[in-house]
């Protein structure tokens, strides 16, 4: 049973990463960036109050995202692990995941920092081209990842939970870094 958590600025590669890893391991991989995009192009009413933080590169407001990640994760597949993708965001966030766990006993094993330069975040972005990848967005997209997100790195070392990978390379080899962390886990 593994539980992890990814954690790192917009386009350090969280969601491709946890992709590759979640297929490799077979657990499921929970991207609330995902999830809010599909509610957006569904143009449901969650897509509708989304849309507008998503477009500017601020975080969704918490009301809207806590629900989602409490349901998701009472479902059936989630029972013997996940992978969080782009949760949680900031402390309240990590805080409420945290007493999320205890209530249904569990835990996250560790969370994985993938650590880019904001020059590479920048030039991959503006190479993606979505419609949040514009480079006036993507700089207040690095800023409030440094406000708001940054400060879950001491939250989780302080917890002894968190490893940080050198995510400025091929996608080959981070994933090679962060399946050895996988592996490590005794379960
Ligand atoms: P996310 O969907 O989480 O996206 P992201 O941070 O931009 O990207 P990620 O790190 O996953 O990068 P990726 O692998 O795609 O967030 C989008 C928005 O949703 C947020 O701004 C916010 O508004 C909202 N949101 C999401 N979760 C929220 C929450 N919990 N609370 C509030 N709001 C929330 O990689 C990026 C690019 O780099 C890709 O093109 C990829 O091909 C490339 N790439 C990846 N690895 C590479 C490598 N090693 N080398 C070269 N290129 C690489």
């Amino acid at each position: 049973m593994t539980r992890l958590i990814f954690l790192g600025p917009p386009g350090s590669g969280k969601g491709t990463q946890a992709a590759v890893i979640s297929g490799s391991y077979s657990f499921p991989h929970i991207s609330t960036g995902d999830i809010l995009r599909q509610a957006v192009s569904q143009g449901t009413e969650l897509g509708q109050k989304a849309q507008t933080y998503m477009d500017r590169g601020d975080l969704v407001p918490d009301e809207l995202i806590l629900g989602i990640v409490r349901d998701r994760l009472s479902e059936p597949d989630a029972k013997t692990g996940w992978l969080l993708d782009g949760f949680p965001r900031n402390v309240e966030q990590a805080t409420y995941l945290e007493s999320l766990l205890d209530g249904i006993g569990q835990s996250c094993d560790r969370v994985l920092n993938l650590q880019v330069s904001d020059d590479s975040i920048v030039k991959r972005l503006l190479e993606r081209g979505r419609k949040d990848d514009n480079e006036e967005v993507i700089r207040h997209r690095l800023q409030v990842y440094r406000q708001q997100t940054a400060p879950l790195i001491d939250f989780y070392q302080s917890r002894q939970k968190l490893v940080s990978v050198n995510g400025d390379r091929s996608v080959e080899e981070v994933t090679h870094s962060l399946k050895a962390v996988v592996n490590s886990l005794a379960h």
